[in-house]
Parts: structure tokens; C-alpha cells; sequence
């Protein structure tokens, strides 16, 4: 995975020095509970991107030329703990290198490490979560770091909106916030969800997008898949109007277990990706220098979450 380019791109746009664009892959799957395999998610991903075609007609940009760097996996897994620090390590270094940084799962936990990188360097951050599960469970199996529990810390430290949500455990009630949720069984009868949920996000988003939100005819290929999900076009156009409105700061992609005969999950994945990219960097010219403005919230050092707590 190390020597490959994302996307097959020339080398000279997947260099770190001049990409303004990291994608770190974490192929975790240590504490799913139901259908393994997103461990293989990143590589699946990371083929269907290969094949792709690298000129996206909606924003008429090759985002790619802005350049994207494939980090290193992620390959931490002794336990879920260490696997969210070292994601939570990493994705802060290139933060710091002044790079949009993306991630791609493995299972939702992995985003309880980028999350904090992100609430770390960014002031009062939304996460903006799609996501067929709530995830708001204070532990699940002896462990805070289950994917079962990946948007509760998002859930205390951040302002968390909640899109797709359509299963969850009685007991997440009392976590979820429910003037930032929105249902799938509601958005399905109302669109007014979209401007609604836009309103509530505050300048600096992190977008975390599990492809169970998806619906299932769509995406098949999830460790959880549930009917009732969202499609492909209503799902663009949100995250264009969020792209749009909002300093969208990084986003991840998690839970892809793909399917040996059926690919189309890998490919959404990718296609999902590469329009995200495009849609941030829609604006930007590829000579022009790209800055992430992370500094902010050190510099006031009014971060909500401390390293040393526990939690
Ligand atoms: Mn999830």
C-alpha cells in the first residue's frame, strides 16, 4: 500500500511536500460485531479508485492535480485504545504539516482518534456524522474505543449532528441530542432536513461518514447494513451545500467491507470521496497555496478536550 499512488496519479502530485491533500488509510477492524471485513476497506478503496476517471463533470475540476498524499496505513491494532491514539497521532502530524486530511476505515472507531486530532486544532468544531447507527454508547464490550461507541466522546466534546439515523439502543437516548438528529424515517417524508441541519453547523465542520448511512440498494457492501438509507444524489447535495457554506476542516469514510463479487460499494466509496475532494477544493486554483488555518484553537488554548483527562 506504501509505494502505490492514490488514484494511480503521477507522482509528482502524490508527493507530501507538494500535495495539499493527505489520505490516511486505517484498515481496523478489531471490535466490529456482526460481518468482519472492513479491515480490507481501504485496499477495496483504494482499487476502485484506480479505476476511476479523474474529471469530475458536476464541478468540471481535476481535483487530483491538487495533489494527494497516500500516508502510510495505520496499522496499530493491539488494542482499540492504541489503534484510536495512533490515528489520533497521526492525523494531528499532518494537520500540522498544513494538509487537508482525510481518512479511510476500517470500522467507525477509527474516527474517535481523528475526531480529537480535528477538536484539538480546530475551534468549536461541529462532526457532522451520516450514519445509519447512532453510536453513542458510553462503552460497548469493556472498551470506550468500540465502534459501537465511535460519535459518544464527538457527543461530549463537540457540537455533534447527528444525519440517517435509523437504529440505535433505547439506552442512547439519553446521550443523543435530539434537536441534532435527523432520522431517516423523517427525512424520507420531509426535505426541509437539509437547510435545517446546515443551519446548526458551526463554521469549522468535520465531516465522519459511515457507508451504513447509505442505503443499502446503493451500498450494499457494510458490516450493518440497514434499509431505509440514503441516496446517492439527496446525499451530494447536502454535502455541496455543507462544502459550500461551511469550512469543511476533514472528513473520513468509514466501514466499507467489501464484497468479492459485487463492487459497487467499492466504487460509490471512491466516487463519494473523490466528489468531497472536488467539492472543497472546487474554488481553488491548483498553483494557488493551500492553507487549513489549524492553529487557532492551540493559540487560544481553549481546547474542550484535554489529553490528560479521563473520560
Ligand atoms: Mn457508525
Amino acid at each position: 500500500m506504501q509505494t502505490r499512488n492514490y488514484a494511480g496519479i503521477p507522482d509528482e502530485l502524490a508527493k507530501l511536500e507538494q500535495a495539499k491533500i493527505v489520505l490516511i488509510p486505517v484498515p481496523y477492524d478489531g471490535t466490529s460485531t456482526w460481518q468482519k471485513g472492513s479491515d480490507k476497506g481501504p485496499e477495496a478503496f483504494l482499487n476502485a479508485s484506480e479505476n476511476m476517471e479523474l474529471y469530475d463533470i458536476e464541478t468540471e475540476t481535476e481535483v487530483y492535480k491538487q495533489g494527494v498524499f497516500l500516508a502510510d496505513a495505520v496499522t496499530e491494532n493491539s488494542t482499540p485504545e492504541a489503534m484510536v491514539d495512533a490515528v489520533h497521532q497521526i492525523t494531528k502530524t499532518y494537520i500540522k504539516k498544513n494538509k487537508f486530511v482525510t481518512l479511510f476505515g476500517g470500522e467507525h472507531s477509527i474516527s474517535i482518534g481523528s475526531i480529537r486530532a480535528f477538536n484539538e486544532m480546530y475551534p468549536n468544531l461541529t462532526v457532522l456524522q451520516l450514519d445509519a447507527h447512532a453510536d453513542l454508547r458510553r462503552e460497548y464490550q469493556g472498551s470506550t474505543c468500540n465502534h459501537a461507541c465511535a460519535l459518544y466522546e464527538a457527543s461530549q466534546t463537540t457540537n455533534l449532528i447527528q444525519v440517517g439515523i435509523r437504529s440505535m439502543d433505547v439506552l442512547e437516548t439519553t446521550v443523543m441530542d435530539k434537536d441534532k438528529t435527523y432520522f431517516a424515517h423523517e427525512m424520507a417524508l420531509d426535505y426541509t432536513w437539509v437547510d435545517s441541519a446546515i443551519d446548526q453547523i458551526t463554521e469549522n465542520v468535520f465531516i465522519t461518514i459511515d457507508l451504513d448511512a447509505f442505503d443499502p440498494s446503493i451500498c450494499p457492501s457494510t458490516g450493518t447494513p440497514e434499509p431505509g438509507g440514503m441516496l446517492w444524489y439527496e446525499t451530494l447535495d447536502f454535502l455541496k451545500q455543507v462544502f459550500q457554506e461551511k469550512n469543511v476542516v476533514g472528513f473520513d469514510i468509514v466501514e466499507l467491507c467489501p464484497n468479492k463479487i459485487d463492487k459497487s460499494s467499492d466504487f460509490l466509496a471512491a466516487k463519494l470521496y473523490y466528489k468531497m475532494l472536488s467539492y472543497k477544493f472546487q474554488n481553488q486554483d491548483n498553483s494557488e497555496d493551500f492553507d487549513n488555518d489549524y492553529t487557532t484553537k492551540e493559540k487560544n488554548n481553549s481546547t474542550k478536550y484535554n489529553e490528560d483527562d479521563e473520560y
